[in-house]
């Protein structure tokens, strides 16, 4: 079979929804579309542990303090299944860190944000798993085998982070005064950003045209966030919470809401190392990254010492 033989029977395939597993054959441009997605979808989940992780020693509650825990460890092994998931690709960790670090990969831009209060840890798992959700549903069903078992997992845990984060904020609107405001001023902050998770509109995304084709995205960027903020409006009505945006509205026409622009130079300046955490979120994980450097030797010596033992048996 000669290239473009190759090229129509993988589409064939794809069009037949088999999923596309390691040893197969795929063109080159695939795997690194998926690489690239994947591997940035991992540094999201490991960076996005910064944010939260902030508050786990000032939680309110031991309660809330347990549930934070768990949820900041949840997303350290989304990330760890993702690396693998990559790693299958033929891509090594070290060479998707090393990427990270130098700036040539990308994480997601929300999570460039501080979070100044405890109501953020609320906003952040309500809005931001919230809009996570949206998009890894839809990635279940992505063409390439490993991610969408990766992320049939990934969903299960992230429901409950949805759940938890919302809780917290219900929790607070029904407080004093003080509390409802911490959770109003938290949505303020993180609702513009969440938005923004879903990428750029349609007509500017670089990748989304052929990777619809390859079924790597199943949805694009504005169908996905049309479906967030359809779902969102009416939870932040259950609860008596605001969402920031004077342009909101339902549009009996369409059945959906309508609403306003995201500032996207905002969007660019986070995305590309601007935003008002970018450099402190890159340096924490350069530091313990290299503080972990003596586990990875040790543990690396220790496979090795075991391999050998088991060759020296057989
Ligand atoms: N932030 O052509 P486009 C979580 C980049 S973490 C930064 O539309 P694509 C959690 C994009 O990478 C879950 N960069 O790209 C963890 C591309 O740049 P490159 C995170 C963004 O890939 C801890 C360029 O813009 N979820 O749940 O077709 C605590 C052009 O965009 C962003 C995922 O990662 C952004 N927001 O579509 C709590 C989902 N948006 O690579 C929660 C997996 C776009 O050319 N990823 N860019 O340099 C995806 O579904 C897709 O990659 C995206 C973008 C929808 C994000």
């Amino acid at each position: 079979m000669d290239e473009s033989d190759l090229n129509d029977a993988f589409q064939a395939r794809i069009d037949a929804e088999e999923k596309i597993e390691p040893g197969d054959w795929m063109p080159a441009r695939y795997r690194q579309q998926l690489i690239r997605q994947i591997s940035q979808h991992a540094h999201s989940e490991i960076i996005g542990m910064q944010p939260e992780g902030n508050w786990i020693t000032r939680a309110p509650t031991l309660n809330r303090k347990c549930i934070l825990l768990a949820k900041v460890q949840d997303e350290g092994g989304h990330g760890l299944y993702l690396y693998s998931s990559a790693e299958t690709l033929g891509i090594s960790r070290d060479e998707m860190v090393a990427a990270l670090h130098t700036g040539a990969a990308k994480y997601a831009s929300i999570f460039n944000y501080p979070t100044l209060t405890w109501a953020d840890v609320g906003a952040i798992g309500w809005l931001v798993d919230g809009a996570a959700i949206v998009n890894q549903v839809s990635l279940q069903r992505t063409s390439y085998g490993p991610y969408a078992r990766a992320m049939v997992r990934i969903c299960k845990e992230e429901s409950f982070h949805q759940r938890q984060g919302y809780h917290i904020m219900m929790v607070l609107a029904a407080g004093s005064v003080e509390q409802k405001q911490m959770a109003q001023d938290a949505v303020n902050r993180f609702w513009w950003p969440s938005l923004m998770m879903f990428g750029p509109h349609d007509a500017d995304s670089a990748h989304s045209a052929q990777n619809m084709v390859w079924k790597i995205k199943r949805q694009t960027n504005d169908e996905l966030r049309q479906k967030f903020v359809d779902q969102t409006v009416q939870q932040a009505e259950a609860i008596g919470l605001t969402l920031p945006d004077p342009d909101l509205k339902w549009n009996e026409a369409r059945g959906r809401y309508d609403f306003g622009e995201i500032d996207w130079d905002e969007f660019q300046r986070s995305m590309t190392g601007g935003g008002p955490c970018s450099r402190q979120r890159l340096a924490h994980h350069r530091e313990a990254h290299a503080e972990g450097e003596w586990v990875r030797e040790a543990s690396q010596a220790w496979a090795k010492k075991q391999k050998q033992r088991k060759e020296a048996v057989s």
